[in-house]
C-alpha cells in the first residue's frame, strides 16, 4: 500500500461540522467538499431513491421486533469505527489514504457497523436497523462516490433471559420469519471449522440457529426489494424474461473481523451475480464491548446505492446528488420508478502526467482523486489512471490521468473546463512537489 507525501499546504486549525468543532492534526484529510455533503441526509428524503429504498426495507420489518435508527451522526471516534470491532492496528481501512479523518481520535464513519456497540449497548428491542451514509475515499467513476449509505441490521438473544428456551426461542424466532420464493445456493454449511470457523463461546447449535435467523432475514430484505423492482418494472409495460423468472441469490464465505463465522449475499440480476451484503454472527469481543452480557447474536450490512441506481435505472451515481428539479421531480414516497433522463451533456476529457519527485516518494492515485473531486466536484464524470511506469535508469516513477468533465445539469463551455483543469495542475504539482509532463 503506497502512502503519500502529501501534506495540504494550508490547513485550518479546526473543522466544523454540524455544530461541533474539531482540532486539525497531522491525521486531518476531510476537505471542504466532503465536510458539505454530510449535511444532505439523502436517506432521510422520502421521495428520494435512497430513502424510497430505506422505507421500502423498514416496511417489510416493521413489528418484527426491530428499532429504527436514521439519525447517528457521521462523525465517529476511531475507536467506534475500528478498535471496538477489532480490527487490527495495520488494517488498510485505516490508512489515510482509505477514510476521512478529522483529526487522529475521530473521523467520518467508513461503515455503519461503527454504531454497532452503542446500538447493541441502548436498543431497547432484541433487534435494530440503522441507516445513515458512510465515508470513503475511493476512484471516481459512474458507480464510486466518497459518500454512499449502508443499512445495518443487528439482532441479539440473552442466554440469560431465556434460559433453557433460548435454543426454542431462536427456532420460533426462524418460524416467524416471513417465507419467500427465492432459490437460494448455499453450498456452505453453517460453519466450517477450517474456513469459516464458529466461535467458542458459541455451541455448535446456538451458531447453527443465529446462522439460519441471519440468512432468512436478509433473504426476506432481498427478496421484497428485488419482488418489488419486479413488479414496478412490469407496470411500466416490461416483458423481459427475467421478469418472470424465480430470483436466485447465493451465499459465500467472507472474513470481517467482528463476526464469525460470516458471509456475503449476490443476487442474480439481469445476468450478473450483484454484490449487496456482508453479514456474520456477531463476536464476543463486541457484545463484550457493548457491555452486554452473555448474550449472542447478528449483524449484517447492505449497500443501498447501487441497489437504488438498479431499481430506478440510474447510470451515474453522481445523479444522488444533484439539486437539478429535473431529477427530484421523477421520484416519489413509495414508488419505485425508472429515471428518465433529462439530457445528455457531452463531455470532455483531459490528461495529467508527472514524475514523481524521488525514488523513495509516492503518490496514492486516492490522493489524486481527491484533489479533483475538491476543484471539480461532480463536474467530473471520471477519473481513469490511464499509465504508469517507472523510469529503467532513474527509478522515478511517472502516472499519467485521464479526466472526464461532464456535468449531469448542464453544458460546460471550454473555457471553464480549461480553467478547472490549470487549477488542478496547479494544486497537483504545489501539493506533490511532483513534476508535471
Ligand atoms: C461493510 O461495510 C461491513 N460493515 C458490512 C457488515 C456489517 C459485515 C455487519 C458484517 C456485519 P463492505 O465494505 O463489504 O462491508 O460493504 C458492505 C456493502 O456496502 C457492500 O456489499 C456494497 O453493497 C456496499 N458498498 C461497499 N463499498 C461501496 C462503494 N464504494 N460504493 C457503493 N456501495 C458500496
Ligand atoms: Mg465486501
Amino acid at each position: 500500500l503506497a502512502t503519500s507525501a502529501a501534506t495540504p499546504k494550508t490547513k485550518p486549525t479546526s473543522i466544523t461540522i454540524q455544530g461541533q468543532t474539531y482540532p486539525t492534526d497531522d491525521w486531518t484529510n476531510v476537505t471542504p467538499s466532503i465536510q458539505n455533503l454530510t449535511s444532505r441526509s439523502l436517506h432521510l428524503n422520502d421521495n428520494h431513491p435512497i430513502g424510497i429504498l430505506r422505507n421500502l426495507i423498514e416496511d417489510r420489518f416493521e413489528g418484527l421486533g426491530y428499532t429504527f435508527y436514521n439519525d447517528f451522526k457521521p462523525v465517529v471516534s476511531t475507536y467506534e469505527n475500528f478498535d471496538s470491532l477489532g480490527f487490527p492496528s495495520d488494517h488498510p481501512g485505516r490508512a489515510k489514504t482509505d477514510t476521512y479523518y478529522l483529526n487522529e481520535t475521530t473521523l467520518l464513519r467508513t461503515h455503519t457497523s461503527a454504531h454497532e456497540k452503542e446500538c447493541f449497548e441502548m436498543c431497547p428491542t432484541e433487534g435494530y436497523f440503522i441507516s445513515a451514509d458512510v465515508y470513503r475515499k475511493d476512484e471516481i467513476d459512474r458507480t464510486h462516490y466518497p459518500v454512499f449509505h449502508q443499512m445495518e441490521g443487528g439482532r441479539i438473544w440473552s442466554r440469560e433471559k431465556y434460559g433453557d428456551d433460548l435454543l426454542t426461542k431462536i427456532q420460533s424466532d426462524i418460524e416467524a420469519i416471513p417465507k419467500t420464493d427465492l432459490i437460494v445456493e448455499d453450498a456452505h454449511p453453517a460453519f466450517d471449522v477450517l474456513k469459516n470457523p464458529k466461535q467458542d463461546f458459541m455451541t455448535d447449535k446456538e451458531t447453527e440457529l443465529v446462522s439460519q435467523h441471519l440468512k432468512k432475514t436478509i433473504e426476506l430484505l432481498v427478496f421484497k426489494v428485488f419482488e418489488e423492482a419486479k413488479i414496478s418494472a412490469k407496470l411500466a409495460g416490461s416483458t423481459e424474461p427475467y421478469l418472470n423468472e424465480p430470483l436466485r441469490v447465493r451465499w459465500s464465505p467472507d472474513y470481517f473481523p467482528w463476526t464469525a463465522p460470516s458471509w456475503e449475499i449476490e443476487v442474480w440480476w439481469k445476468g450478473t451475480w450483484l454484490e449487496c451484503c456482508g453479514c456474520g454472527v456477531v463476536r464476543e469481543q463486541v457484545l463484550t464491548n457493548s457491555g452486554v452480557k452473555d448474550s449472542i447474536g447478528w449483524a449484517f450490512g447492505i449497500g443501498l446505492d447501487r441497489i437504488a441506481m438498479l431499481l430506478f435505472g440510474i447510470p451515474d451515481i453522481r445523479l444522488f446528488w444533484t439539486l437539478d428539479q429535473r431529477f427530484a421531480e421523477q421520484f416519489q414516497k413509495g414508488k419505485i420508478s425508472t429515471f428518465k433522463p433529462y439530457s445528455k451533456y457531452p463531455g470532455t476529457v483531459r490528461d495529467i502526467a508527472f514524475w514523481v519527485p524521488s525514488v523513495e516518494e509516492k503518490v496514492h492515485m486516492n490522493e489524486i482523486m481527491e484533489v479533483v473531486r475538491g476543484v471539480a466536484g461532480d463536474l467530473v464524470e471520471s477519473v481513469k489512471l490511464i499509465d504508469e511506469f517507472t523510469h529503467p535508469k532513474s527509478g522515478r516513477n511517472s502516472q499519467c490521468y485521464r479526466i472526464n468533465y461532464q456535468s449531469m445539469d448542464r453544458n460546460l463551455t471550454n473555457e471553464e473546463v480549461n480553467e478547472l483543469q490549470e487549477q488542478i495542475r496547479d494544486l497537483v504539482k504545489s501539493e506533490f512537489n511532483v513534476e508535471l509532463r
